[in-house]
């Protein structure tokens, strides 16, 4: 079944079209990677509005999907076309919407049309990738981790953050990625305790852990990989540390399987941190679903109730971050698979001492 199949599956009931803007929706979609468009999917059809500069783009990217061109907001010409079609119902992604652009949605679309908001929406399909999908995911993580075994003699007191970031972001391009996935953290020493510490001006220093956390897109799919090293020969202290979100990492990747709620995952490295006495130390959720963006469904943190599925990429990312000393995370990416955890990031998790 088609993506869009799939798509009218979920909303049969709901609403008689569906209005997406998201653009890694209609990426998902359609095929389409202009930055200005608007996607109507109804019962028998679907239709990309764009503008004049996408006209050609579209024309060779968008699958399953009529093309209209128009002058001005995409979203404005799809509301038009909607309205002519004198469709009762019509469902649009709350979650992505602004106010302003529901105020002209409504005002374009008169008051015969009642506007919903999507309940389940592209996400929930996007969630579940596929053997291409995950195979790209794994290429690009393939990528990942060779930047980082080619930038690691580059690693040792006296180098700034920044210049380590910007040779990391030029070598994936070299090696065919479109952009990173996000903003590269290099973080060093006591800025280790910031979570998302960008690179900054400060010097790698002798004795210090340093976090990189960094991606590339391949292929429209995202990376994520996060590991951390020391520079010189650890303290007791650093390795107690380290062992213990490893460990953390090694229990969430058990607790992996389809049919799990995803908070449990969280438990298994939180618990376990807990008991190591780091637990006010780990600030922020186990992991998250990747692909046509860095952060989408599947949200792995405590209490979530939804339930992991098969074809499900999440990364696993516990951490420890002490305010005045430093910091540890390590993440990796798995595929969800029936009987538990396949991981995709082809890296060893020792600490590593340069
Ligand atoms: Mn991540």
């Amino acid at each position: 079944m088609t993506r869009l199949a799939r798509l009218r599956r979920l909303l049969a009931g709901e609403a008689e079209a569906l209005l997406v803007t998201h653009l890694p929706n209609l990426l998902y979609l359609v095929g389409f990677r202009g930055s200005s468009g608007a996607l109507v999917v109804t019962r028998r059809g679907a239709s990309l509005f764009t503008d004049g500069r996408y006209r050609l783009q579209a024309r060779q990217e968008v699958r399953g999907a009529r093309v209209s061109v128009s002058s001005g907001d995409p979203l404005r010409a799809a509301a038009r076309w909607l309205r002519r079609q004198g469709l009762p119902r019509v469902a649009y992604e709350a979650q992505r919407f602004t106010l302003g652009q529901f105020e002209q949605l409504r005002q374009e679309l008169g008051p015969g049309v009642e506007l919903r908001p999507a309940r389940a929406g592209v996400e929930h399909l996007r969630a579940i990738k596929d053997a291409g999908e995950v195979s790209r995911v794994r290429a690009g993580l393939e990528l990942t981790a060779r930047v980082f075994e080619e930038v690691l003699p580059y690693v040792r007191p006296g180098v700034r953050e920044l210049d380590l970031a910007a040779e990391i972001e030029y070598r994936m391009k070299q090696h065919g990625a479109r952009a990173p996935a996000f903003e590269t953290i290099v973080a060093s020493g006591p800025r280790a305790a910031w979570p998302h510490g960008r690179a900054s001006e400060k010097r790698l220093a002798k004795n210090e852990l340093v976090i990189f956390d960094m991606g590339a897109i391949l292929g429209d799919y995202h990376s994520d990989m996060t590991r951390t090293v020391h520079l010189g020969t650890p303290s007791a202290r650093v390795k107690r540390t380290y062992r213990a979100v490893r460990e953390a990492l090694e229990r969430a990747q058990e607790a992996v399987a389809a049919g799990v709620a995803a908070g449990r995952v969280d438990a298994a490295a939180r618990g376990w941190l807990g008991r190591q006495g780091l637990g006010r130390y780990f600030v922020h959720g186990t992991g998250h679903g990747l692909g046509l963006e860095v952060h989408e469904e599947p949200r792995v943190g405590p209490r979530v109730r939804e339930r992991l599925a098969t074809g499900n990429v999440i990364t696993l990312e516990p951490g420890v971050y002490i305010p005045g000393w430093g910091g540890v995370r390590i993440e990796d990416v798995v595929v969800v698979r029936r009987q538990g955890a396949e991981r995709l990031t082809p890296l060893s998790r020792e600490l590593l001492c340069l």
